[in-house]
């Protein structure tokens, strides 16, 4: 089954999903082994693997190294298109719909066409939405974009239903790694509302109370990254903060 059917079907079932965030950058090996050994055992259902700035060429090693340990899909979130490998099993291919950078939203796009045309990497068109999460994230920096502000849901929603009526199949709505303030449940409820494909969550949590509290506004996907760098013991916390909504 494809990866992207997978995602729909669980989340048309109300099943919530979890997502581990790997930045290549922040992981030695042993770190990365022990957390995947972890995720395994959480109900981690995907493993998505990038950062808006990779600074080491670790990419392709760190998601063959991730395939070697785990049988759950791996994810390419790209921040540019050089963290793209073949290695992995899907890749979102993102358009930063919440900016106006012509490079994010068709630019780049363009240059990598003709390479993934003829990959064997499942392709997810995505809409990315950065929201404002308290302060400057790495990701609105490099991306040269203003986050949507976090008090304008209606922004939010009347973007990602522009993003659904381009025919983008996902819409990942994101505070930036790292981000002071996790999505409020009424920006993520209202967005949810508004539209019929499946809805990613990430930025910025760090409790299991914010996990709860994102999939009961409607997430269908959670993404947790920095905090897992800190303590992956949580993974296990958030799993079960997830299996015990249901
Ligand atoms: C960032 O949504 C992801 O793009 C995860 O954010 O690292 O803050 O968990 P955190």
């Amino acid at each position: 089954m494809k990866i992207y059917d997978k995602i729909s079907e669980q989340s048309r079932a109300g099943r919530k999903q979890f997502s581990l965030l790997i930045d290549p950058d922040k992981y030695s090996t042993e770190q990365l082994l022990s957390c995947i050994a972890i995720a395994n055992r959480a109900g981690v259902d995907y493993i998505f693997v990038g950062g808006s700035l990779l600074t080491e060429n670790t990419m392709r090693s760190c998601v063959s190294f991730i395939k070697g340990h785990t049988e759950l899909p791996v994810i390419l979130f790209p921040g540019s298109t050089l963290q793209y490998c073949e290695e992995a099993d899907a890749m979102f291919f993102l358009s930063l719909i919440s900016g106006r950078n012509p490079d994010l939203l068709i630019g780049r796009h363009v240059e990598i066409a003709p390479l993934l045309k003829n990959t064997t990497v499942e392709i997810i068109p995505t809409g990315y939405m950065l929201v404002d999460g308290g302060r400057p994230t790495t990701a609105s920096y490099i991306s040269n974009t203003f986050p949507i502000p976090a008090d304008k849901p209606d922004i939010a929603a009347c973007t990602a239903m522009a993003g659904e009526l381009l025919g983008l199949k996902l819409i990942y709505m994101d505070c930036g790694s790292g981000a002071q303030k996790p999505l409020s449940p009424e920006m993520i409820r209202t967005v949810k509302k508004n539209i019929d494909i499946p809805l990613i969550a990430g930025g910025g949590i760090r409790t299991h109370e914010q996990v709860a509290m994102a999939c009961r506004a409607g997430a269908d996907i959670i993404v947790v990254g920095n905090v897992i760098e800190e303590d992956p013991e949580l993974l296990l916390r958030f799993g079960e903060a997830i299996q015990n909504l249901a």
